[in-house]
């Protein structure tokens, strides 16, 4: 299955009001967040989403690669949220995949804390958040959502061993023009019920999959192990160390022990 992504196409009965109402397409780019942040500095208006068929620079957090090829979905969203909405926005995004993944496949997809998607404990998708802070107030966020769509995995042996994709997952293509849609009206609905900040964290609770495991944190230069004990209402991670403390943990990489 071959969806054409043009603009024209995802733009056909898309019920949103904002989101994705303003598409910039292109069939090859080195980063959709590249050109996201481009397009948000020139004064691109909220909503406006960058998507590429196929990216050759795509990255994850701390500019570690993500690998991007045409089977996949790579997608960045300009918005610009209120200020103190920015915890959630992680939250947002994540439910936004979880719950299209479920309703385009029926497949259970759970959130790995702080910012992935996996099905059957292998990574179907990967978010990045980045924000363009000045003193107190937000410039822009840019939501980047990467999703495994048609790709065989083992065609990936760098992450063959802990990533999936859906058509892997199904045995058959999945659409992604309608996976896309179903993405853009999800993540604008639950953008609508942001200054339902309880309502979000507790749905966003509810689909973690880390919470009660022994797990393993590595900060770079730390490494703490514990049990995941639940998340603040900023969505740290709170860690219940062996000794007792509890320590609060804002980004990591999480491994199950
Ligand atoms: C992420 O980072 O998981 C965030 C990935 C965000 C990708 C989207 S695509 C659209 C937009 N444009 C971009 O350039 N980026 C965003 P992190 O948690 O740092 O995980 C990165 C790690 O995931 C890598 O070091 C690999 O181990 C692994 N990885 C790379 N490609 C993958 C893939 N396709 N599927 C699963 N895991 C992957």
């Amino acid at each position: 299955m071959d969806d054409d992504l043009s603009p024209e196409i995802i733009l056909q009965n898309l019920k949103t009001q904002f989101i994705g109402q303003k598409i910039i397409y292109f069939p090859i780019l080195d980063s959709t967040m590249e050109a996201a942040r481009r397009e948000a500095l020139w004064g691109a208006e909220a909503g406006t989403v960058i998507i590429a068929e196929q990216q050759s620079g795509g990255r994850g957090r701390l500019q570690r690669k993500w690998i991007s090829p045409r089977g996949g979905l790579a997608l960045s969203i300009i918005l610009r949220p209120n200020i103190d909405h920015l915890p959630y926005m992680i939250m947002i995004s994540s439910l936004a995949v979880v719950n299209s993944i479920q309703a385009i496949t029926s497949l259970n997809p759970q959130i790995k804390w702080p910012n992935d998607i996996l099905i059957n404990e292998k990574k179907i998708c990967g978010i990045l958040i980045e924000n363009d802070l000045r003193q107190n107030s937000l410039h822009h966020a840019i939501i980047g959502i990467g999703i495994n769509v048609n790709m065989h995995i083992s065609d990936y042996p760098e992450i063959a061993s802990f990533a999936t994709s859906l058509s892997d997952q199904i045995g058959r293509e999945v659409s992604k023009l309608d996976l896309l849609r179903q993405v853009l009206i999800e993540m604008e609905r639950l953008y609508q019920l942001l200054s339902q900040k309880e309502y979000i964290l507790a749905q966003w609770k509810d689909n973690l999959i880390t919470l009660g495991q022994s797990i393993e944190i590595n900060m770079g230069n730390k490494i703490y192990k514990g049990i995941a004990e639940s998340v603040s209402k900023e969505g740290n991670l709170l860690l219940r160390q062996k000794n007792g403390t509890l320590v609060r943990i804002v980004a990591g990489d999480v491994t199950l022990r």
